[in-house]
This record gives structure tokens, C-alpha cells and sequence, in this order.
């Protein structure tokens, strides 16, 4: 494929969204969870504040790429409970779930104890509340499929390994509180651009063949760590199943705010919406400081992990 004509069109006015846009001191605006919410895109990002901890903002939009921020954040560290303490460092990285009338908000909880993941619910963006924390430490990025799939909530996740690479797996929950079952499904391939980290990106959509999954990657480079964007299909009725992964990535960094900031050389997304045009918009932070995003055809992407793919593990 040219790179005239890329998988991914980047928006022509990015980044969307900086730390500019926000009424409150933040550092930087990254990392978010993207949803249609009553015709209006509802993104929740993630900001440092001015101490280097992260809290999460609202913003919403009538077009998916002018975004106005709410004058206060919108998950800030909880206060008291058993929350507060496994939250104090931190809430990171959220995606958002469409599920059954409600959203699922998953996002990483940084504490003293390491990091792990936490779960809460929303139906109007307005109040949340927290439900569980649902992984022990050293686990990140945690999206949960958007219907129950036999029964079960099912998602995706990446434990932290010294003996094996940073891997994607699966688990599922009768109840969103317990969750077992746990599979690996996609591991980093060995001088590819995932060689050595990959993990869950934007909660998984529906399409005519399977689940479609946009996820990270990452290779080490003399110069420190490069993030790219890939996709990978689920099958339907066993989303354990993976009917293929993209050889190939659909996003690198090159836009200026992508190959320079916070951490340089990094597209991050936690947020695709898909829409009845057969478009997908897919979100991403541009090193670890600002938003932007882009379209792509949901078509060519599942193509892409059927007729492109290299093994999954
Ligand atoms: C990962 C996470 C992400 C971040 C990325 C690049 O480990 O911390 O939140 O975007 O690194 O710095």
C-alpha cells in the first residue's frame, strides 16, 4: 500500500485536543476512551496534573474532532475506601465499554502497591460509580467487550512477566467482580515491530466476522521505546479464538507531537468508535501529551488481519 493512501487518515486539524483546552493546570492530555453517547462523542483523557499523578478529564463533541472540556475533572483519586488506597498514585489510561445501557469504565490504579486495574459504571457521564477492583498488581490495560459472550463478560488484559514477554490475554466474569478462566492469546513477535511489548488498546467492536481489535506494540530501539498501533480479529462466538493479526501496523508516530513530547515516539489508544459508514474513528495520545485522531475503513482492517496476519503466539 502507498503511504499516499495510508490505512489510517490522520485528522487534518491534529492534535485534537491539548492541555490548552483544559480550564485546570495539567501537564499533559493523552491516553483516552472515546464513546457515542446520545449522538455526542464523549472521550475521557487522561492529564498529569502538576505533581506528575494522572487524573482522568471529560470532554464532548458534536463531530468526534472538536472537543470541549468540562471545567472539572471527571475521575479524580478516590478519597476514602478501600479505592483511595490502591488509587493514591494515580488513575490512568480509561476505556470506556457500551454495554447493556451503560458504560464500563476500566482504567489502571497506581499505588504504593504497584498497579492494577479498577472498575466502574456510568450511564449518563455524569455520576460514576465505582463497582470493583478487579486484578491483583502488575496488570494494565484492561478492555472489556462490549455484550456478554456465552453468558460472561469477557475481556482482554496484559500482566507483567519477567519470563515471558508482555502478552495479550483473555478472562471472562459472571459478574464483572470475579474473574477467571484466563488464556494468553497474542504474543510480541521476535524482531517485529511488537517484538516487545503488546497489549489491549480500544475495547474490541463487532463487525460481520469477528471482533475487531486495535492494540499496541512495542520495539526497543537504540533510542528507547517505539509505540505503534495494530489490529487483530476475535471470532465471534469464542473471542479466545484469533482469526488473525495484522502483520503489518496501521499507525506509527510522525506527526511532530507524536515523534516529540512527554515520551517521545509514541501513538497510544484506548478509544475506537466505530460508525454506520463503515468507518472506523480510532483515537490515540500522541507522546504521552496530546490527543488526536484518525479514520480508517473497518473493511481494509479486518482484510488486513485475515489475508496479512502473522501467528498470534
Ligand atoms: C505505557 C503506559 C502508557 C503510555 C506508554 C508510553 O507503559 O504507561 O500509559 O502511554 O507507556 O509512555
Amino acid at each position: 500500500m502507498k503511504n499516499k493512501q495510508p490505512l489510517v487518515r490522520r485528522y487534518r486539524k491534529n492534535p485534537i485536543l491539548t492541555r490548552d483546552d483544559v480550564p485546570y493546570p495539567v501537564g499533559t492530555v493523552h491516553n483516552a476512551g472515546v464513546v457515542k453517547h446520545e449522538g455526542r462523542y464523549i472521550m475521557l483523557f487522561r492529564s498529569h496534573t502538576t505533581n506528575g499523578r494522572s487524573i482522568i478529564g471529560k470532554a464532548e463533541s458534536r463531530d468526534g474532532f472538536e472537543f470541549k472540556v468540562d471545567p472539572e475533572p471527571f475521575l479524580v483519586p478516590a478519597e476514602k475506601g478501600l479505592f483511595s488506597e490502591y488509587e493514591a498514585f494515580g488513575v490512568e489510561d480509561l476505556r470506556i465499554t457500551p454495554i447493556e445501557g451503560e458504560y464500563l469504565l476500566t482504567y489502571s490504579a497506581y499505588s504504593r502497591h504497584g498497579v492494577r486495574n479498577a472498575l466502574a459504571r456510568t450511564k449518563d457521564f455524569k455520576t460514576v460509580e465505582r463497582v470493583a477492583l478487579i486484578t491483583q498488581a502488575d496488570l494494565r490495560n484492561v478492555a472489556i467487550f462490549p455484550e456478554r459472550i456465552g453468558g460472561r463478560y469477557v475481556r482482554l488484559d496484559r500482566p507483567h512477566s519477567e519470563i515471558t514477554p508482555w502478552s495479550i490475554w483473555i478472562s471472562y466474569s459472571p459478574d464483572l467482580v470475579h474473574w477467571g478462566d484466563s488464556r494468553m492469546l497474542i504474543k510480541p513477535e521476535p524482531y517485529h515491530w511488537d517484538e516487545m511489548k503488546v497489549g489491549p488498546g480500544a475495547p474490541p467492536f463487532r463487525t460481520d466476522v469477528g471482533w475487531l481489535h486495535v492494540y499496541h506494540g512495542v520495539f526497543e530501539t537504540m533510542a528507547g521505546a517505539v509505540y505503534r498501533l495494530g489490529v487483530a480479529l476475535h471470532d465471534l462466538a469464542d473471542p479466545a479464538k484469533v482469526l488473525g493479526v495484522s502483520d503489518r501496523w496501521i499507525l506509527q508516530p510522525e506527526d511532530p507531537w507524536e515523534v516529540t513530547g512527554y515520551v517521545p515516539n509514541v501513538v497510544f489508544t484506548c478509544g475506537t468508535v466505530p460508525e454506520e459508514d463503515g468507518t472506523v474513528k480510532i483515537y490515540w495520545g500522541g507522546a504521552d501529551t496530546v490527543m488526536c485522531a484518525g479514520t480508517a475503513r473497518i473493511d481494509e482492517l479486518v482484510q488486513l488481519c485475515l489475508n496479512n496476519s502473522r501467528k498470534a503466539c
